[in-house]
């Protein structure tokens, strides 16, 4: 850290532009902007070398310009200030759909070319450039998972700061730049982020820098915030703790000054609160983090008036503001000056190459902002340093013969976790790492709080790395920045509350499946989203807080990346957690309830189990291995997972000869054919439990349509009769959420006498025994308000004392 005084001298020398400088950060923005447009409109005479005619103009203009300037202008002065102070920087475009300005960006720094070697920096690489933009068998329109420095996509509005701040989270050096899109602003998720800053340590995290674009318009109308008045804006971010600074017009090269001092002065008080805290002259407060305003034209540069309607500066900027060029001769021409007036001659040697003077602009080697590993995280990550998770093994003397809550062994193994990896693992949740049974790793790390904390507070402190905060948006994008810059970590949550941030979930699941077919991107640590708390033990709450839906929008978006486990007991939830802090580039989610539950198998069977993904459970069935049982009970999900066994035992004790197999499920996605995923189990194995004929009962934790989605195209598909969540809830006793929802186990039994193609002498007898029970149970809860012992203290008898197979 440089001291005060030298500090104060490289602000000082930064707020002022030369002339050199100025020539030179200019000509690079607009030899970007003579790029960005050239990819919208150009599919052929990329320089501009003859009159630019119809046969030149792609017949799909697609693409969005008005706020590209605003992008490119911010970069250039970004990339002026880590040339003179080395400073490492993620840029980061919450308007994402500035994708052709940053594209531009990294192919006047060379790392485009870097990527994607076809595309040279050459006329003809140009002309490539050019072409691929927002084309069929090209590239697509945004900053996405192909643009060289992003690990934002910025497709869907809301996520830039979350991302910003999970990227520095652990990242001292870095400071990630963050353009917030005054449209963007408006969105749920963005309004919440501005208080990542009341989470971040100064002394051991880096900064994130937001300059909020007030460029005025979104697609069709004017923004919130650029029609407040800037003294209540001004306010607004006051409030969320940040030090404000404002930098207003369109004239040049007055605003590349104004920037530039203003740039100088954020990026001085970042490296004062910063060399404040790292030099132990820090009081713990808060700091006030600066956040620039950037008021400028949307369209900046672009045309002004078009048709007689005024184009820059308005909503109507958002898009193409030339429409019908190849059929126009107006907008032809207006388009060819547009072009020229940018002085692409200046910009672009006779081979096409960027002039010395564009080059001069641009920082070097990982310096660069699209070439930073900061943005490519899989190069910085080191792998976890994991505890042997079979040290927090549970003891299983007997399969379902004890109840204990399975995620308090979770939270053992991510203290040790904690404990080892004390830079780079995180857990993320909503307020309710205690609640969901994780508190041991608050004996470990407090909860991360940059606000004030009291002596009431419990195990808070500016200190902490458990990032609690009561917002599903910040927590899953947080991690994502986290993971997407190389470090590792969990989201944990509510299963129903995973829905608010489900869309960021996919938005996540795409980014890993495109990723995996660029090999310059390295592979990074996957997104793990612990689901609890789920929709069949919700003592405390009720139907709002029973959803599982998350799985279905997984499947369904299900790609190749996408994992689901549903481990019984605390055994396999050791073993499925370790294998998901291993692994890489993926998105798993893990669903299991918190409350106590029934324990299954020792650790290793657990490992056996969960690494084959399903499995026939021989205890618990009466098949004997029987190639054609009357029956499978199949089950994948914890509380109906008892439910099942359950089943089974009262058919071994009450139908002795009826022969079922119980089948459990713990990897959700190995039920797809393996040609539609890769965890799909082959089809020998599939029939080795399922069999081709027999009728298979399955219990599932989530709706049933997703079990009838996953085995599409397995043999005889039809003959599964899926029971699960069908929306039936309310605040009620556990099993009786599962009799409302038809889980039970005497719903099971019925459904098997159903179902078996043969039908056993006795089994009439059991149905009317089932029902009657049911209607015991009804009256039971309502009476004592609590279920009835023989289901609430149900465990399955020692070996010895079972029935007769
Ligand atoms: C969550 C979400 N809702 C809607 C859209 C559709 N959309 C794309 S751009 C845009 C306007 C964005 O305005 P702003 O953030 O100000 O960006 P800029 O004006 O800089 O283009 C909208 C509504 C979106 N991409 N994401």
């Amino acid at each position: 850290m440089a001291p005060h005084a030298s500090l104060d001298a490289t602000t000082e020398r930064l707020s002022v532009l030369d002339e050199d400088e100025l020539a030179s950060l200019d000509a690079w923005w607009r030899a970007n902007n003579y790029l960005t447009v050239g990819q919208i409109y150009l599919m052929a005479n990329p320089l501009l070398r003859e009159p630019l005619a119809a046969e030149h103009i792609k017949p799909r203009l697609l693409g969005h310009w008005g706020t590209s300037p605003g992008l490119s202008f911010v970069y250039a002065h970004v990339s002026r200030l880590i040339r003179e102070t080395g400073q490492e920087v993620l840029y980061l475009t919450g308007p994402g759909h500035g994708g052709p300005a940053l594209v531009a960006a990294g192919y006047l720094e060379g790392s485009y070319t870097e990527a994607f070697p076809a595309v040279g920096t050459d006329a003809e690489g140009m002309r490539r450039l050019f072409r691929q933009f927002s084309a069929p068998g090209g590239i697509p329109s945004h900053v996405s998972v192909t643009t060289p420095g992003s690990i934002h996509e910025g497709g869907e509005l809301g996520y830039v700061l979350v991302h910003a701040f999970g990227a520095v989270m652990d990242n001292p050096d870095l400071v990630a730049l963050a353009v917030v899109g005054d449209g963007e602003a408006e969105t749920g998720p963005l309004e919440g982020s501005w208080k990542g800053v009341s989470f971040l340590n100064p002394a051991r995290d880096g900064a994130v820098l937001p300059v909020l674009h007030l460029n005025g318009a979104k697609i069709a109308g004017p923004t919130v915030l650029a029609r407040k008045d800037p003294a209540e804006v001004r306010s607004l971010l006051e409030g969320h703790g940040y030090d404000v600074i404002e930098v207003e017009g369109g004239d040049l090269p007055g605003m590349h000054h104004r920037f530039a001092a203003a740039l100088a002065q954020a990026w001085g008080r970042i490296r004062t609160i910063q060399a404040a805290a790292r030099g132990g002259d820090w009081d713990g407060t808060r700091p006030r983090w600066p956040l620039i305003v950037l008021r400028s034209p949307k369209g900046w540069t672009g045309p002004d008036v078009v048709d007689g309607v005024q184009m820059l500066g308005t909503f109507r900027a958002h898009q193409v503001p030339l429409s019908t060029v190849r059929e126009n001769p107006d907008h032809l021409r207006l388009l060819e000056e547009w072009l020229r007036s940018y002085r692409p001659e200046e910009l672009f040697d006779d081979d096409g190459s960027p002039t010395e003077l564009v080059r001069r602009a641009n920082p070097a080697g990982p310096l660069r902002m699209s070439a930073t590993p900061y943005a490519n995280g899989g190069l910085l990550t080191r792998p976890l340093d994991l505890p042997d998770y079979r040290d927090h093994a549970v003891d299983v003397p007997r399969p379902a013969g004890i109840r204990l809550e399975s995620t308090r062994r979770l939270g053992e193994l991510l203290r040790e976790v904690y404990s080892a990896n004390p830079d780079r693992f995180r857990l993320f949740c909503p307020d309710e790492t205690t609640s969901n049974r994780l508190g041991a790793v608050l004996e470990v790390s407090d909860r991360g709080f940059a606000e004030r904390v009291t002596e009431a507070d419990e195990e808070i402190s500016r200190d902490g790395r458990v990032m609690e905060v009561l917002s599903e948006h910040n927590c899953h994008g947080w991690l994502e920045g986290y993971t997407l810059t190389g470090r590792h970590g969990l989201f944990a949550t509510y299963e129903a509350f995973a829905m608010v941030s489900a869309s960021q979930t996919i938005q996540h699941c795409k980014w890993l499946q495109e990723a995996e077919a660029l090999p310059w991107r390295a592979r990074v640590p996957s997104l793990n989203i612990l689901l609890t708390s789920t929709a069949w033990r919700n003592d405390h709450n009720g139907f709002s807080h029973q959803g599982p839906g998350l799985i279905q929008n997984v499947i369904t978006a299900r790609g190749t990346i996408s994992r689901v486990y549903l481990p019984p007991d605390a055994n396999c939830l050791l073993s499925v957690a370790d294998h998901c802090l291993r692994s890489t580039s993926y998105v798993n989610l893990i669903v299991i309830d918190k409350q106590p539950q029934l324990q299954y198998l020792t650790i290793d069977e657990a490992a056996a189990h969960c690494a084959r993904g399903a499995g026939v459970w021989e205890w618990a069935g009466t098949d004997d291995g029987a190639a054609d049982p009357d029956i499978v009970l199949a089950c994948a999900g914890d509380v109906v997972t008892m439910e099942t066994v359950a089943a089974a035992r009262i058919l071994r004790e009450r139908l002795p000869h009826f022969r079922t197999r119980v089948v459990n499920v713990v990897d959700l996605m190995s039920l797809v054919r393996r040609r539609d995923h890769p965890h799909g189990m082959d089809e020998t194995l599939f029939l080795e439990l399922f069999t081709d004929h027999v009728d298979v009962v399955f219990a599932f934790h989530g709706y049933p349509g997703a079990v009838h989605q996953l085995v599409h195209g397995r043999p005889d598909a039809d003959r599964f009769r899926v029971r699960g969540f069908i929306e039936e809830g309310t605040t009620t006793t556990p099993f009786d959420m599962v009799v409302r929802n038809r889980v039970s186990r005497y719903h099971l039994v019925m459904d098997a006498l159903n179902n078996a193609h043969r039908t056993p002498p006795g089994s009439s007898e059991l149905m009317a025994w089932c029902e009657e029970r049911l209607a015991a149970h009804e009256e039971y809860v309502v009476a004592h308000l609590q279920d009835m012992p023989e289901v609430r203290d149900w465990v399955l008898p020692d070996p010895a004392e079972r029935g007769p197979a």
